[in-house]
């Protein structure tokens, strides 16, 4: 039998699961990529960039936290319900019952609007772990706007706490995490110290090439593009051979994915391929297709092909 140390017990290890849970495009992935201080998911200035449950781990000597970044939960109008984008905010809920926090993710530099509102709602009505408001993009905020914008934030839902934070200049994390850590249950690290991500390698990399493609084509064409690793070959441990097709929905939007002479598919693959390499952290060889896929957001084998079917919110990371 040992006697207990106060101070030791004190400092008990600490483990859970913390949903980032928001609208499209407030920030929620550059906040989680913040807050584990490495590249885990993308980000684009586009809505709807998240279209998986990702997780990433940030592991400390006292605590592990696995942050849970989410599809944005968007208030959907008639012409945006496809299948894939049902499936991500169907995805983004179901997060919800499986976490020990959520922090509630806003665009702190405006009024709420009624997607914000929806989502305090759904908040108070279902969620029974503790919620933290964040009011992102701080550095956006003017001082005139201040009082109303957070009183506005503060009436959307009941919060633990809150905070005001900017994910981009990575202002105030240290005190978001101190508000997570106090609520934070006692447990055993969950996963290995130095995993930072579930995602595998691959499923990474076709985020990374999607993230491109994102940031290089506009309108329609974001949205509706998909990426897919056909074959994945390490023929030496300093190299890594990749091929992958882009899946578009029309013959157009083929024509301009791979540009003039295939000018904008170089510069897709060179930029996605030197990303890659950062994370594999040798020489990657790319090769890019482009495909058609008619409609694939609307057809479920698709998007189970694809990895972006419902069962994978429920996926067990590890
Ligand atoms: N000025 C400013 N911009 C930010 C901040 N945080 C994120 N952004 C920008 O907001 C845009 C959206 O960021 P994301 O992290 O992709 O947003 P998200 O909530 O994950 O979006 P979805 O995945 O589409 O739901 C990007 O252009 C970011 O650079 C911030 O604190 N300040
Ligand atoms: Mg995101």
């Amino acid at each position: 039998m040992h006697k207990v140390d106060p101070a030791r017990a004190a400092r008990a290890h600490q483990a859970g699961f913390v949903a980032v849970i928001g609208k499209p495009n407030v920030g929620k992935s550059t906040l989680v990529n913040a807050l584990v201080g490495d590249k885990i998911a993308i980000v684009s200035p586009k809505p709807q960039t998240t279209r998986r449950v990702i997780r990433g781990i940030l592991t400390r000597a006292d605590a592990q936290i696995i942050f849970v970044d989410t599809p944005g939960i968007a208030k959907l109008s008639a012409n945006q319900r496809s299948l894939l984008n049902r499936t991500m905010v169907e995805s983004a809920l179901n997060v919800i019952d499986e976490v020990d926090l959520v922090v509630f993710l806003t665009d702190g530099s405006r009024l709420p609007d009624s997607a914000d509102a929806r989502i305090g709602k759904m908040l108070n009505e279902k969620c029974r772990a503790p919620v933290l408001l964040a009011l992102n993009k701080m550095d956006l905020l003017k001082p005139a706007d201040v009082q109303a914008v957070t009183e506005a934030h503060w009436a959307l839902a009941r919060y633990a706490d809150w905070m005001r934070v900017s994910a981009t200049r990575q202002t105030n994390l240290d005190k978001l995490l101190a508000q997570i850590l106090a609520r934070l249950p006692d447990g055993p690290e969950l996963y290995p110290a130095d995993q930072i991500t579930d995602q595998t390698m691959q499923a990474m990399a076709a985020e990374l090439i999607r993230e491109q493609v994102l940031l290089r084509t506009r309108q329609e064409i974001p949205h509706s593009i998909a990426v897919a690793i056909e074959n994945w070959e390490e023929p030496r441990a300093d190299l890594t051979r990749i091929a992958a097709t882009i899946f578009v929905e029309r013959d157009t939007h083929k024509g301009i994915l791979i540009g003039a002479g295939g000018a904008m598919l170089k510069q897709i693959g060179q930029t996605a391929r030197a990303e890659i390499e950062s994370w594999v952290g040798h020489q990657v060889y790319l090769e890019l297709w482009v495909k058609v896929w008619e409609k694939w957001r609307e057809r479920a084998n698709r998007l189970r092909e694809l990895g972006l079917g419902t069962d994978n919110a429920e996926r067990g990371g590890g």
